[in-house]
């Protein structure tokens, strides 16, 4: 007889897996609390921009194999996908988890396998995860099996990560992990590797942390360049020829759902352990405000009265529509706050104009608008569409031609050649005007 899965949460992780395994011999449930996305599963369409997913989605509900409804089923498995988002005082929010845990008990029966995908801090699933199951009478262990199963897909390529990451699976108990691992052997093709859930734990949350640390530590050295006068994007290049050696980007801030987040998981959990880690993680979020001064001084400077900017870029990184924790909304923020006048363009992120998000902020624009009497285009978001836009297509309506590129991804040479004055952040080799500067320094 055909397994049954029943999966909470349709989101950037529980639609793909719940599409994954109907495309390997499960009928799956998929579960959330949202209507809007109930009702668009069922059509068989993807509310989430990913290569492959709405093709994959459709297929899966035309076929029965996967259907979408506002509460769980009856299921040998039961995946949780829901989010943990920052609460107060940078502690995990666990309301979700919480609340999906509590939706399965009526539905648990002896012999399933209850995993937890959502990132949490060490000692969640062992802990107040499992203490909820267990409120139906049943014992994890005995009974049920219980086990962590971290997600490690990149956004913008999770369907083929999916399938070819190793994954690790941190079971309650050792049986939980092999029954978690066969679950999973059904479309990894990557290694999968076993641990105590406390271990999946944590091992999720460093590998967030160590990026999160190396973002710092560029962004760091990008500002060292610009007080010393070099270009830094040069010169991580050349310090990463070195064999055991790889510098990050730097860039406007970190933004997504992981990594300006998970950093706070560990340090809720060992707050006297964790300089570094917080230190990385005020690095990083004071990047904003950084490239806020920076074009801000740059008009200042050139006698810009009443500054008007094109922010391109909404999403929290390129090719992406998720613009959760996006360095771009505190971008945005401290420009106002300054007095500059803002406009917003982002052909990949489609918020409806009555997004809570958006109040507050100008609204997204098409690309003439945004442009319309600017002085400054700003690129936050390193979105390939962009690096298609000519100077000849904006500069024209534009007040002022001033660029900013906080991702060194635009062909800077195309548009000094029309007039534009180019400034890449971390680049302290060229003066406003493009020229280099005159003390940059020869060996
Ligand atoms: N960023 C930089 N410089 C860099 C790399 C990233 O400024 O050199 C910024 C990005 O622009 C973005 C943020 O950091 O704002 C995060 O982007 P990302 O591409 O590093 O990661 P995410 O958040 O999209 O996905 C991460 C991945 N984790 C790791 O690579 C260790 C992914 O594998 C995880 O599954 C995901 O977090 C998650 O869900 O935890």
């Amino acid at each position: 007889m055909m397994k049954k899965a029943c999966v909470l949460g349709l989101g950037y992780i529980g639609l793909p897996t719940a599409c994954m395994l109907a495309a390997h011999g499960y009928r799956v449930t998929g579960v959330d609390v949202d209507p809007g996305i109930v009702d668009a599963v069922n059509k068989g369409m993807a509310g989430v921009l990913e290569p492959g997913l709405s093709e994959l989605a459709a297929s899966s509900v035309r076929e029965g194999r996967l259907v979408a409804q506002g509460a769980p089923a009856p299921a040998d498995v039961f995946i949780v996908a829901v989010p943990t988002p920052l609460a107060a005082g940078k502690k995990a929010d666990l309301s979700y988890v919480k609340a999906a845990a509590s939706s399965l008990v009526p539905y648990l029966r002896k012999g399933n396998l209850v995993i937890l995908e959502s990132t949490v801090p060490p000692g969640t699933t062992d802990g107040l995860f499992r203490a909820i199951l267990e409120e139906s009478g049943l014992s994890a262990g005995r009974d049920f099996f219980v086990a962590h199963c971290p997600e490690r897909v990149l956004p913008g390529n999770i369907l083929h990560e999916l399938r070819h990451n190793d994954r690790v699976i941190g079971g309650v108990t050792r049986q939980a992990a092999s029954a978690a691992k066969e679950l999973y052997s059904a479309f990894v093709e990557g290694e999968i590797h076993l641990a105590d859930a406390r271990t999946a734990e944590i091992v999720k949350l460093m590998e967030n942390t160590y990026r999160d640390v190396n973002v710092a530590l560029a962004n760091e050295f990008a500002r060292v360049a610009e007080e010393i006068g070099i270009n830094i994007w040069e010169a991580i290049d050349l310090a990463n020829r070195h064999p055991r050696v790889n510098i990050h980007r730097p860039g406007p801030g970190v933004g997504g759902h992981c990594l300006a987040i998970d950093p706070w998981f560990i340090i809720e959990v060992a707050p006297e352990a964790t300089e570094l880690i917080a230190t990385a993680r005020r690095i990083n979020d004071g990047r904003p405000a950084i490239v806020a001064k920076h074009v801000l001084g740059e008009l200042r400077h050139a006698g810009v009265r009443r500054p008007k900017v094109a922010v391109w870029g909404l999403a929290y990184k390129g090719n992406v529509d998720d613009v959760r924790e996006s360095p771009a909304w505190e971008v945005i923020r401290h420009l106002q706050e300054a007095g500059a006048g803002v406009s917003l363009y982002d052909p990949y992120v489609h918020l409806s104009a009555v997004d809570p998000r958006l109040r507050g902020t100008p609204g997204l624009s098409g690309l003439r608008n945004s442009v319309r009497g600017a002085d400054c285009i700003l690129v936050v978001t390193d979105h390939d569409r962009f690096k298609e836009i000519g100077p000849e297509q904006v500069g024209p309506l534009m007040r002022h031609r001033f660029l900013v590129d906080t991702r060194n991804c635009i062909d800077h040479e195309t548009w000094r050649e029309a007039g534009f004055v180019v400034k890449i952040l971390g680049d302290a080799q060229r003066m406003p005007d493009g020229r280099p500067q005159a003390s940059a320094r020869a060996l």
